[in-house]
């Protein structure tokens, strides 16, 4: 089953590149990614190596990455999955070696897709243990990534994997004076019932979402009216994996799943979390 294969290579992909990030810290290509940013060498590093070590994989017949500025197309070969992939996600956390991970998702068309052509998405986090985190076929599962072990992708943790009821914690990027008014209100009222994490790695603060339930956003700014994430490589994987597994996602006023694509590096607000959460934002953003 290619989807199997493709997970299998992810998993082994991401132990090589926790084992190689202590070379790669600290170094910046002087260069910018497709969006602007400053990249960093490990972020150039991780992306060869998932790339050739994907583009392995039969039955994946795309490849794009928050660090290209076009896809890769192998084959036309209709029925193959189209990988994109932000091959390190929270990069600068490598500085002070805080979490940071894999997003991946596998699409079942040529990219830009929007989220309902999904077929599978997951996250690698490189924490205290090294998980690694996969939505398909309607369910969520968590895997302990192992060297030299035969459990593929890795030693199955959890299935079936919801959010819990009772929410616990919310992060949001940016800062207050950069919100929008109405989130600013929201995120006050959430304040003395939940408590505020935010860990700089999107996979770190979705995993911390999907333990302990409650929500994360980094949402539109004054300075990114778009917000900071984007759509295919980011955004899209997380509101499939949230959505799975029973929370709602949202780019302020509907699923990021049925959020057009148009480009390849678009950027989306990107909301995820407990139902009731996401609707709550959802209603206040809507009455500004
Ligand atoms: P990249 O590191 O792949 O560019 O990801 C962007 C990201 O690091 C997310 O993982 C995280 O949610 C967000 O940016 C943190 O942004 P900020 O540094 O502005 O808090």
């Amino acid at each position: 089953m290619p989807l199997d294969e493709l997970l299998d290579a992810v998993g082994r992909v991401a132990l090589e590149i926790r084992d190689g990030l202590s070379a790669h810290r600290g170094t910046e290509t002087g260069q910018e990614n497709p969006s602007g940013e400053r990249q960093l060498a490990a972020d150039v590093w991780a992306d060869e190596r998932v790339r050739a070590r994907l583009l392995d994989v039969p039955g994946v017949v795309g490849y794009a990455s928050e660090e290209r500025s076009t896809a890769d197309v192998h084959g036309e070969d209709a029925d193959g999955y189209h990988v994109a992939v932000d091959p390190l996600d929270g990069s600068s956390n490598l500085a002070t070696n805080n979490p940071l991970g894999i997003l991946f998702g596998a699409y079942d068309r040529p990219l830009p897709a929007a989220g309902r052509h999904l077929v599978a998405s997951g996250y690698v986090l490189f924490g205290p243990l090294t998980t690694m985190t996969v939505a398909r076929d309607g369910t969520v599962s968590e895997y302990l990534l192992e060297r030299d072990t035969n459990h593929t992708p890795g030693r199955l943790l959890e299935q079936g994997l919801q959010l819990p009821a009772e929410p616990t914690v919310f992060g949001i990027g940016g800062s207050a004076p950069e919100w929008q008014k109405p989130l600013r209100e929201y995120v006050r009222s959430l304040e003395g019932r939940l408590k505020q994490r935010y860990a700089g790695a999107l996979v770190a603060d979705v995993n911390q979402v999907l333990g302990y339930g409650g929500m994360f956003a980094y949402p539109q700014l004054r300075s990114r009216p778009d917000g900071k994430l984007r759509l295919l490589f980011e955004g899209n994987p997380v509101a499939h994996i949230i959505e799975t597994a029973g929370g709602r996602s949202s780019n302020g006023e509907q699923s990021l799943l049925d959020v057009p694509a148009e480009r390849l590096h678009q950027r989306v607000p990107v909301h995820v979390g407990n139902s009731e959460l996401i609707e709550g934002l959802e209603r206040a953003l809507a009455e500004s």
